[in-house]
């Protein structure tokens, strides 16, 4: 997989980039990001970053920032607010 960084600056439109996003964090294509994927992508993220990889707490509480709902599932939805606040949009 790209880095998410890649994934940032070659997407053309917010929603492209989320999409091709959202893709990459679902790696089992159930059409919702779980908490194990998420912690794949955030020790990816870390990883690149050169830091320790995220402890679980690390985890649990970034999932549920990006988890508005509280379903325990991220839709692609939650992850495009997620994306836009990265990316300072309104
Ligand atoms: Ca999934
Ligand atoms: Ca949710």
């Amino acid at each position: 997989m790209g880095t998410i960084y890649e994934l940032l600056v070659t997407g053309n439109s917010l929603a492209d980039v989320t999409k091709r996003l959202f893709e990459n964090v679902d790696s089992d294509g159930s059409g919702f990001v779980d908490e194990s994927e998420l912690r794949v992508v955030l020790e990816h993220v870390y990883a690149e970053a050169g830091l320790d990889p995220p402890n679980n707490e690390v985890v649990h509480e970034k999932f549920r920032d990006l988890d508005i709902d509280g379903n325990g599932e991220v839709s692609m939805v939650e992850l495009e607010k997620y994306v836009k606040e990265l990316l300072g949009f309104e």
